[in-house]
């Protein structure tokens, strides 16, 4: 499938065209060919786009990836879809084996082992607010969902503070570079450091669809990242051996600025239904935890937080997106806004004057494992774009928020619903059509509705 720019005047109509293309009737595929499964991630801001057409359905999008929620509470970061051909998508359900290792699975349905980023209650929260917006059913139809989510999101976010940071630092712990941004450079040293054993022989199939490889993970990633499996499925992915002899544990600080922005969404959700003062109370002290948890990883040089690997005890020093953790969690000190919004709007990120676009970039053109073409290593994420664009506004910052949303639209007219984009040249990367690409385009063009 081919990039194709679209006319600005109808973007709208084909992003929504694009999500009905990917609806597989109550789920929608991350991408055509090259992600043929839910996503979990993906799944929350393809809600947000799908609230746009349908509230119904934008509630059953979240319902069947929460529908694959494991009995710790994790929310897996793939859910398989039975009906697609044995080779299409590899690692596949067999390949993660979890039924096999764990009887902590859902009963019916295949997942993989492992999380990605908490952004769902940020979604339902915002599904509530498009309903409110459109008023009549849709209202009624976004409060039955939230009080059905509100429970499974909570059982979500309490995995993430027990399993995933049983210490309670307020920082999450993750388990590979797919519960992050896979081939982010803030991974390398600790890849380097993990020996790979006997694999069986494998065939990446993400190149089928990608023919470039530079715009992908390498070989000798796909070799680390499956053997990291390998040891998670050894482990039965259970998660206190896993956090006691894994040799890859990294407090993300990405994922822990998320849930501190999640909990607070889920505290607003918490308020609309009525929930016990304990939960709630409850909810508060998870949002302490995590911003004192932020605080503690704040690197004054830099202007950013930095992960924390928990093998070596040592910060990760590397400039990436993620860095902007503490913007996303939201209520800073007008000392560390200002901080955070000038490392933001600077050449080491989207002020860099050689961009297409003032878009943040995956990776600061600062860092000296930057490459703008290669997955996460450069490339600018619409979908981050939206989060920023969602946390400027959340700030206040009223302006900024209105440029990116700006250039956010700007560069996808120019080159379509792409995965991800080069910064210097707008160039559209990776597979065309991505769900979530198309989800926050229409988010953005909606009717003013927003937060
Ligand atoms: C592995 C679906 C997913 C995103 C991730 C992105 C990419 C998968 C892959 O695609 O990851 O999970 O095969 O490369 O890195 O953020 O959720 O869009």
């Amino acid at each position: 499938m081919q990039h194709e720019p679209v006319r600005f005047e109808d973007l709208s109509i084909r992003a929504a065209q694009v999500l009905r293309e990917n609806d597989q009737g109550g789920w929608t595929k991350a991408a055509p060919g090259l992600y043929p499964h839910q996503w979990s991630w993906d799944a929350a801001f393809v809600a947000i786009g799908w609230a746009h057409l349908d509230v119904e359905r934008a509630a059953q999008e979240l319902r069947s990836l929460f529908a694959a929620q494991w009995r710790t509470g994790k929310v897996p970061h793939i859910v398989f879809n039975p009906e697609v051909a044995a080779g299409s998508y590899f690692p596949d359900a067999a390949f993660w084996g979890c039924a096999r290792v764990s009887e902590n699975v859902p009963a019916v349905i295949e997942t993989s082992g492992l999380v990605q980023p908490p952004v769902h209650a940020i979604a339902a929260w915002r599904i509530w607010e498009v309903a409110r917006a459109q008023g009549g059913t849709a209202i009624d139809q976004a409060r039955r969902f939230l009080s059905e989510s509100y429970p499974q999101l909570v059982a979500w976010h309490r995995y993430l503070l027990s399993a995933r940071d049983p210490e309670g630092s307020g920082l999450i712990a993750t388990f590979h570079p797919w519960e992050g941004l896979d081939n982010s450079p803030r991974w390398d040293a600790a890849m380097a450091r993990i020996d790979v054993g006997e694999l069986p022989p494998f065939t990446r199939a993400d190149l089928e669809h990608v023919k470039d490889a530079s715009q992908r993970p390498t070989n000798e990633d796909y070799r680390v990242y499956l053997w990291l499996v390998e040891l998670l499925k050894r482990a039965d992915y259970d998660d206190a051996q896993i956090y006691a002899a894994h040799p890859y544990v990294i407090k993300d600080v990405l994922m822990s600025g998320i849930l501190v922005a999640a909990n607070e969404a889920l505290d607003h959700i918490a308020t609309l239904l009525g929930a016990p003062e304990e939960e709630r109370e409850t909810i508060q002290e998870w949002i302490a935890r995590g911003r004192k948890g932020l605080e503690s990883r704040w690197d004054a040089e830099l202007g950013l937080s930095l992960d924390y690997d928990v093998r070596t005890g040592e910060p990760i020093r590397t400039q990436t997106v993620a860095g902007f953790a503490p913007l996303i969690a939201g209520r800073l000190s007008p000392e560390r806004l200002a901080t955070q919004l000038a490392v933001f709007d600077s050449p080491a990120f989207c002020g860099h004057p050689g961009f297409r676009w003032a878009l943040p970039p995956s990776t600061s053109p600062d860092d000296p494992a930057f490459q703008p073409r290669s997955y996460w290593r450069g490339p600018n994420w619409p979908f981050l774009t939206w989060l920023f664009w969602w946390a400027l506004l959340r700030a206040g910052e009223t302006d900024r928020a209105a440029r990116l949303r700006h250039d956010g639209l700007h560069q996808l007219a120019a080159g379509g619903f792409a995965e991800y984009f080069e910064p210097f040249t707008g160039e559209p990367l990776g597979s065309a059509n991505q769900s979530w690409t198309a989800a926050v385009a229409l988010d953005w063009l909606a009717p003013a509705d927003a937060p």
